[in-house]
């Protein structure tokens, strides 16, 4: 989860986080380029009295500052892509779990399982224990096993929802009527926190997400301890 006043991103649970991560940096790194370039034009223009003023056209300063910008912009539309179609990508999952946007409240569903389905609801403040956190702790995690491709459905049963974990890079939407469909794949064990991302009514905030990474085994006592 984030700690207060943290700039940047969680650290990575998943390869696709990883990636995503990298080519922030990587854009980020160009922005930077590019702003120091027009901080440093800037200061120039305006503490010098340079200008050339039988110059009328510049052919190839012209022709450099047209090509430069959209080298640039293929620079980050590729990996971009790439990202993009790797996210999209599902490749044989182990595990199918369901879950269900409602108001306001996730209901989770095993559907390898005969009858494995449970509500996830926010805990309250006040039957908070001392150290666990606010408004972010459920009744009911979701346990999962860690290193495995595990695929997510997700819908809603009433509004708009998002279903989102930022340290696994994961956010997507959960839309009435419609099934949507992302691969989970988290490389440590341990508990990542997530809330609904879609402004989806009064108790929006009240929604988190709690998902518990476990070696397989854990997860299969676990799975026949709620069958
Ligand atoms: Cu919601």
């Amino acid at each position: 989860m984030a700690y207060p006043f943290q700039l940047g991103f969680q650290d990575a649970t998943s390869p696709i986080m990883e990636e995503l991560l990298h080519f922030h940096d990587h854009t980020l790194m160009i922005v930077f380029l590019i702003s120091s370039l027009v901080l440093y034009i800037i200061s120039l223009m305006l503490t010098t009295k340079l200008t050339h003023t039988s110059t009328m056209d510049a052919q190839e300063v012209e022709t450099i500052w047209t090509i430069l910008p959209a080298i640039i912009l293929i620079l980050i539309a590729l990996p971009s892509l790439r990202i993009l179609y790797m996210m999209d990508e599902i490749n044989n999952p182990s595990l199918t779990v369901k879950t269900m946007g409602h108001q306001w409240y996730w209901s989770y569903e095993y559907t390898d399982y005969e009858d494995l389905n449970f509500d996830s609801y926010m805990i309250p403040t006040q039957e908070l224990k001392p150290g666990e956190l606010r408004l972010l702790e459920v009744d009911n995690r979701v346990v999962l096993p860690m290193e495995m491709t595990i695929r997510m459905l997700i819908s809603s049963e009433d509004v708009l929802h998002s279903w989102a974990v930022p340290s696994l890079g994961l956010k997507t939407d959960a839309i009435p009527g419609r099934l949507n469909q992302t691969t989970l794949m988290g490389t440590r064990p341990g508990l990542y926190y997530g809330q609904c991302s879609e402004i989806c009514g009064s108790n929006h905030s009240f929604m988190p997400i709690v998902l518990e990474l476990v070696p397989l085994t854990y997860f299969e006592k676990w799975s026949a301890s709620m069958l």
